[in-house]
């Protein structure tokens, strides 16, 4: 058996920093497998990735946390018009105090963590914007000037992106590449702009409290976005222990979720992850108070109709399948149906 000092520094549970330049434009299909069994690997080692030169201009994701800075500064009665209202529609704002991420699905004690220590955090949840059912809740143009237009582009951006890491996921599987392809256009995603309020240092950590509890996410891939103030850490499954996911200009972090968890027999890590206080260096001189943190988190789901039934590559006669078929839809509203009030 390893000691536990061991195990602390296991250096195979460090989220892997991807070139990702060297699977959109690789100059082999070797240097293109590579890459992707490279993504493959940090999925199921650690369930966390770090994309750089992933393509998406530095200018352009700035401005998004810009547009997103000034939709949260919008006086509370404004935003409380465009309240989240219903886990189908998943769209909305949702104050500080609405919602308890848990691995918990036991209503009961969802309710009782969410009372006591909810997350410290407010949040903006988009969808498709052409969805015929489900409206997004825009403000007023002239309340916030550009905000839908950078969004809806931005939602754009973020899956063709996704779709592309995507295809590398199925090559570092052995699959064709374009295996998913069908099974993920119909872009059933949520994108959450997130706002951290400022909050007194003692205030964070007490019971529980933290700016995100504990949990995994639910879909296939979360791309996320962070500025530079850091406190994202993620727990090493055997030590349970946290780690820092530290923030990395220019780099997006990408994690799997519970459905391509379940979509690949477990071969991919759901990893828990949480929002702290950051490291207690990055506080020295900020006087009892911990500064405020944007994120923007853009959820990747299949289609809402897809049957998630175990990927072919994924399963043989002594590994069976774990799960059964299972739609997005039926998932995804099971599990956001439990998080909110
Ligand atoms: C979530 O909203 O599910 C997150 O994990 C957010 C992570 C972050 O803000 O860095």
């Amino acid at each position: 058996t390893r000691s536990l000092a061991t195990i602390a520094q296991d250096s195979s549970f460090q989220i892997p920093l991807i070139d990702f330049s060297k699977f959109i434009s690789a100059s082999s299909q070797a240097e293109k497998r590579r890459t992707a069994d490279e993504i493959v690997s940090g999925f199921k080692k650690v369930g966390f990735i770090y994309l750089e030169n992933h393509g998406i201009p530095e200018a352009v994701v700035q401005n998004v946390f810009r547009k997103s800075d000034d939709f949260f500064n919008l006086p509370s009665e404004v935003k409380d018009t465009l309240a989240w209202k219903d886990p189908r529609a998943n769209r909305g704002y949702v104050r500080i105090g609405r919602e308890r991420v848990t691995q918990s699905s036991d209503p009961e004690e969802i309710a009782k963590l969410r009372s006591k220590a909810p997350d410290y955090k407010e949040s903006m949840e988009i969808g498709r914007d052409w969805d015929t059912i489900y409206k997004n809740h825009w403000p007023q143009e002239s309340d916030a000037p550009g905000f839908k237009s950078t969004i809806t582009e931005f939602f754009q951006t973020c899956h063709a992106l996704h779709a592309v890491v995507m295809r590398a996921i199925a090559l570092g599987l052995d699959l064709d590449e374009k295996w998913f392809d069908t099974k993920i256009h119909e872009q059933f995603h949520n994108m959450r702009l997130l706002s951290y309020p400022s909050i007194k240092t003692d205030l964070l950590g007490q019971e529980g409290q933290a700016r995100a509890g504990a949990h995994s996410d639910y879909g296939t891939l979360t791309l996320l976005f962070q500025d530079s103030v850091g406190g994202l850490e993620v727990q090493h499954p055997h030590t349970l222990q946290f780690q820092p996911a530290t923030p990395i200009p220019g780099t997006i972090v990408v994690n799997a979720g519970d459905l391509l968890a379940r979509w690949s027999n477990d071969t991919l890590k759901s990893t828990l992850h949480r929002v702290v206080a950051p490291p207690v260096e990055k506080l020295s001189d900020t006087e009892g108070v911990i500064p405020a943190r944007q994120s923007i988190a853009f959820f990747c789901n299949p289609n809402g109709g897809a049957e998630i039934d175990c990927i072919p590559s994924c399963f043989d006669v002594t590994r069976g399948k774990k799960y059964p078929s299972v739609t997005t839809e039926e998932y995804i509203v099971g599990r956001l149906k439990a998080t909110y009030d």
